[in-house]
């Protein structure tokens, strides 16, 4: 298929659908990862959805925590604590090599996005990963102890806390970066993936330029196709389903799909979840309904192609 496709996505969820995505594209895929769960650990810049997606796409990600790099050792990650270092945010030995040397480049003042490239590359990782914008975000979300930084929301209170409010900091500053402009531009298919649509996928559409690219490719009749990371009501990784009641909504495919009214033509929903059909379609969304969970490489590669076939005539017409 010479047609390009480009994947909006987060996390653990979105790394799983860009590997299978890969299997059927290689080059011709395109991940607009959110940068705005970057953190600073021990003065290195840290990008865990951008590095997830990466070691996924490299086939080196450690498939049991869904972060970080198979086989990892933390030997580094000790001496820190020796010294007092705060070591609730896990870095392995391997992962730590990425941090500095896109550190090291940062003070060099290299662009995230170049930066980005060339590791995927020395990784051979076949499609492309673009930050969503080249200026530092942030999430944070608000709790009833106050606002916190998304990892420390995330890893150090696991979670725990009711979120009931996001905000993205920098975002004002924000923008949609040459190569996701032309990404979106010349994609004839946008899916946006099973991840957290707060967290994940609303700070890719928040930067400047990247809702109106998506908006610009649905009005020359490219689809939108989201796929819902709440089945059965729960969330497959993740605090989706929480958010999704403490932030005014409702814990479940139709939810989720609510978040992207006015966005998608396609919402993929799975089986389990099937008497939703009528509610989301009321929405103005097509639906395709089918086992969402993607057990293994086998499971990655049949969504992928299933939601590629689902818009398959239409990608040949465009
Ligand atoms: N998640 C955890 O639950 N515990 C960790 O110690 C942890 C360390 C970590 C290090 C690098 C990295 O890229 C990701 C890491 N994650 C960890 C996952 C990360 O918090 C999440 O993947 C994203 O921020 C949410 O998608």
């Amino acid at each position: 298929m010479s047609a390009s496709v480009v994947l909006l996505a987060g996390g653990v969820g979105g790394a799983r659908l860009a590997h299978g995505l890969q299997a059927h594209l290689g080059g011709a895929l395109t991940v607009i990862v959110n940068t705005a769960d970057d953190v600073e650990r021990h003065g290195l810049l840290v990008s865990p959805d951008h590095d997830t997606v990466m070691y996924t796409l490299a086939g080196i990600d450690n498939r049991e925590w869904g972060w970080g790099l198979a086989g990892e050792t933390f030997a580094a990650a000790a001496m820190l604590e020796r010294y007092g270092e705060e070591s609730w945010f896990r870095l392995g030995d391997r992962d730590l090599a990425t941090h500095i040397v896109r550190t090291a480049r940062l003070r060099r003042g290299d662009r995230p996005t170049d930066i980005a490239r060339d590791l995927q590359r020395a990784l051979g990782v076949a499609a492309a990963i673009l930050p969503m914008s080249d200026q530092p975000v942030r999430t944070e979300v608000r709790t009833d102890d106050g606002w916190l930084a998304f990892q420390d929301y995330f890893v150090r209170l696991h979670q725990e806390p009711a979120v009931r409010e996001v905000r993205f900091v920098g975002i004002e500053d924000a923008q949609a970066t040459p190569e996701v402009e032309a990404a979106l531009e010349y994609t004839s298919l946008i899916v946006v993936a099973p991840s957290n649509p707060f967290v994940s996928v609303r700070p890719i559409l928040a930067v400047a330029g990247i809702e109106a690219g998506v908006q610009t490719a649905r009005s020359r009749g490219v689809p939108v196709v989201a796929v819902s990371g709440i089945v059965g009501g729960a969330a497959l990784k993740g605090p989706a389903d929480r958010m999704l009641v403490s932030l005014g909504s409702e814990a479940s495919a139709l939810g989720v799909a609510r978040q992207y009214t006015g966005i998608a033509d396609v919402f993929v929903l799975d089986r389990v979840d099937a008497e939703l059909e009528a509610p989301i379609r009321a929405l103005g969304m097509r639906t395709l309904v089918t086992d969402t969970i993607m057990i293994g490489d086998g499971g990655r590669q049949r969504l992928a192609g299933e939601i590629l076939d689902a818009v398959r005539p239409r990608l040949s017409a465009s």
